[in-house]
């Protein structure tokens, strides 16, 4: 059994900017399955659960503003190595510093905000893949 799942979020500025699609295109060109999907205005309590590993950081209240500030996109995505996988396609937290051809490389930038605006979110590892896909698709 070495299929994965993760759970990608297309933040605010990615729906924003009309990226959805784009996101969307890069998992499945990549060969991902979407598994679930949906559109949502998240609530601060749902944030503070996903974040908690942020709290106390400079950037952790701006995270959960930026986060509040309009509808975001949750999806699970599957296969072999998809965790790596897709933080591969997402590229690196700094957009300036992402590589071209990355979906932050390509598709964000330095918006001199306290919170890194970056598209998209992907799970670092099986543990909060599996905990993070609870808290947005909880049945
Ligand atoms: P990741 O999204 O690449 O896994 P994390 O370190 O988990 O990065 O941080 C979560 C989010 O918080 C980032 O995607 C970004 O939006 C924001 N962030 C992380 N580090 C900084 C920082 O040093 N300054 C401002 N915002 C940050
Ligand atoms: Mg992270």
């Amino acid at each position: 059994m070495s299929k994965e799942r993760t759970l990608v979020l297309i933040k605010p500025d990615g729906v924003a900017r009309g990226l959805v699609g784009q996101v969307l295109s890069r998992i499945e060109s990549k060969g991902y399955v979407i598994q679930a999907m949906r559109m949502l205005n998240a609530d601060r309590a749902l944030l503070e659960e996903h974040y908690a590993e942020h709290v106390g950081k400079s950037f952790y209240e701006p995270l959960v503003e930026f986060m509040l500030s309009g509808p975001i996109v949750a999806i699970v995505a599957e296969g072999e190595r998809v965790i790596e996988g897709f933080r591969s396609l997402a590229g690196v937290t700094d957009p300036t510093l992402a590589a071209p051809g990355t979906i932050r490389g390509d598709l964000a930038r330095d918006q001199g905000t306290k919170v890194v605006q970056n598209i998209v979110h992907g799970s670092d590892s099986p543990t909060s893949a599996e905990r993070e896909i609870q808290i947005f698709f909880k049945n």
